[in-house]
């Protein structure tokens, strides 16, 4: 059962695929949702305010989160992209959001940050919330930064953060790489649930997966958030190695964390 924790919240990144997974389940967790993105959204509903907005126009921003006690930020740019719409989405955007918070005294934050700050480790090897970011392009660059911004904001004016760093939040996954990486819809509303909800979240980092038996993932640091997933991938391993075929080991896609986002891209 989900423990209502705040009365408004607000959910950016609504017309993503995880804002669209998460906007019903969210419901749960306040008496109102607040959903914003910079696209179109399904209007509202019963117990949702529908506000489109761009997170790089500050003043939209301080006006999305006036009257919220908490946020849950899936905004942004949310795969590798030119600098330009990242510089815009998740820099400019993410600063705009923390200085509304800070204006309004929003003082819990969950940030969908992502595995990709982490994904120049090797598959062969595990991190957890202290090990140096290696991001593994611009995006994963952006989301680091996202993370230390929060740190600061947490530092100076005391906003929590939970820096979820999801790894593959889809229906099932898609891949052998997604065998470690991939997080149920059920379980990511699981986690949010626990972050909006620990009496202490201070400044977190935490890995977003489900249970699954093959991880390069460490949550011991992050044992006061509470989260206990409850799905793993695990079930599917059998039908994925079916279907797909060994991997190249030369392949960096193969080798590295990030998977397929370690070559995209000009850099
Ligand atoms: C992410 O951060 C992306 O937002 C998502 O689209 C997936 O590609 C995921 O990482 C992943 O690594 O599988």
């Amino acid at each position: 059962m989900t423990i209502p924790s705040h009365p408004t919240l607000l959910m950016t990144g609504a017309a993503g695929g995880l804002g669209q997974a998460m906007r019903q389940r969210l419901k749960a967790n306040c008496q109102v949702l607040r959903l914003s993105d910079i696209g179109a959204m399904a209007p509202a509903q019963a117990g949702e305010e529908v506000v489109q907005a761009d997170l790089a126009d500050a003043d939209a921003v301080k006006a999305l989160v006036a009257g919220c006690q908490a946020i849950v930020h899936f905004g942004g740019v949310s795969t590798e992209q030119p600098w330009g719409p990242i510089l815009q989405a998740n820099i400019i955007g993410a600063y705009n959001l923390y200085e509304a918070a800070r204006l309004h005294g929003v003082k819990r934050v969950v940030f969908a940050s992502s595995n990709h700050v982490m994904g120049f480790y090797r598959q062969s090897e595990v991190v957890d919330a202290l090990s140096p970011p290696r991001p593994d392009g611009l995006y994963g660059l952006s989301k680091a930064f996202g993370e230390d911004l929060s740190r600061l904001y947490f530092d100076r004016y005391g906003i929590e953060t939970a820096c979820v760093r999801i790894g593959s939040s889809f229906p099932e996954p898609r891949d052998r790489r997604m065998l470690a990486s991939w997080m149920s819809y059920d379980d990511l509303h699981r986690l949010i649930t626990a972050c909006l909800t620990t009496p202490v979240l201070g400044h977190s980092i935490i890995y977003g997966t489900s249970d699954n038996s093959v991880s390069w993932y460490d949550n011991h640091l992050a044992r006061h958030i509470g989260y206990r997933p409850q799905d793993s991938a695990d079930v599917f391993r059998e039908a994925i190695y079916a279907r797909t075929p060994e991997p190249d080991l030369n392949d960096p896609a193969v080798q590295f964390q990030g998977g397929g986002f370690v070559k995209i891209g000009p850099l």
